[in-house]
């Protein structure tokens, strides 16, 4: 089975650095089925009118106690949104943080049982086709959320409390995804 280019940054519980221009459509599970997420020139990138998702499993078993690194842009547009998804189950069970390029909003929410459970936003420019690298760590307290390294977000998680693997989501727009490191 092809996997992920695990360890190409080092030790992590789970990395890939979308550097190898082979993006395992085994190793990953997309939504809607068969869609396309390529990989070039280091980045994975995808564009969608409708969602569409990218989660990283069976390649990740998953975390709890665990910190989610990525650098993702989007060329935005009035509809459109991007994610970096972390903790996620099912699709009724995950956390995310949502940015809205045309509003400049940052929204880091939990869905559990299919139910927004905890949510916060703040705002923060969002220029389109500039990269922002983020990071979405959970204490077993708090989510928290920083960008560019400095803290935007945190919130305290409702029950049942976050677990499992980690992913990406878009509509309305193409969005690029340099890596994802979890330790
Ligand atoms: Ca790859
Ligand atoms: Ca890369």
């Amino acid at each position: 089975m092809a996997v992920a280019d695990n360890d190409a940054l080092g030790g992590c519980l789970f990395c890939d650095d979308f550097d190898d221009g082979v993006f395992s459509n085994i190793a990953w599970t997309f939504s809607p089925a068969g869609n396309a997420w390529i990989e070039a020139a280091g980045k994975l990138n995808e564009t969608g009118t409708r969602s569409a998702t990218a989660v990283a499993s069976p390649v990740f078993g998953g975390c709890r106690l665990c910190a989610i690194d990525t650098s993702f842009q989007t060329s935005g547009g009035a509809t459109s949104h991007v994610s970096l998804i972390g903790w996620y189950l099912d699709d009724r069970n995950y956390v995310e943080l949502l940015i809205r390029e045309r509003d400049d909003l940052w929204v880091l929410r939990q869905y559990a049982n299919g139910t927004i459970t905890a949510k916060v936003r703040a705002k923060r420019a969002i220029l389109p086709d500039h990269p922002y690298a983020v990071r979405m760590s959970f204490d077993g307290t708090r989510i928290s959320v920083a960008v560019d390294g400095a803290a935007l977000l945190n919130m305290v998680p409702g029950s049942p409390p976050p677990v499992g693997t980690v992913g990406f989501d878009l509509k309305g727009t193409t969005a690029s995804f340099d890596y994802v490191r979890v330790n």
